[in-house]
């Protein structure tokens, strides 16, 4: 019995994790103590990305290529923005220098 209940619930994850992958995707990037969190992160096209701002001051997401521009976000403010295309699109806040990130976007 509980063998069968377990080929049920693996069947159930499985098929959750494959309604998933064709659905919108979205995943975050924690903006914290003058940093994107994670620094790098690995998306599949479509896929929407939001920033969440959890410093006390604001910060920008700025494609380096100046294609995509959050503009100022606000302490405790979001962004979101939607990546179309595969490929690596580094980015930095217009502000502090120090800041930089990236989004690789596989197809
Ligand atoms: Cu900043």
């Amino acid at each position: 019995m509980n063998r069968y209940i377990s080929v049920f619930v693996i069947g159930m994850a499985a098929i959750a994790m494959t309604g998933q992958s064709f659905g919108e995707e979205n995943a975050s990037v924690q903006i914290s103590n003058f940093a994107f969190s994670p620094e790098v992160i690995k998306v599949k096209t479509g896929t929407t990305i939001n920033w969440i701002n959890a410093d006390n001051t604001a910060h920008t997401v700025t494609g380096n290529d100046g294609t995509w521009d959050s503009g100022r976000v606000k302490a405790n403010g979001a962004y979101s923005h939607k990546f179309d295309k595969a490929g690596t699109f580094e980015y930095h806040c217009s502000y502090h220098s120090s800041m930089n990130g990236s989004v690789i976007v596989s197809p």
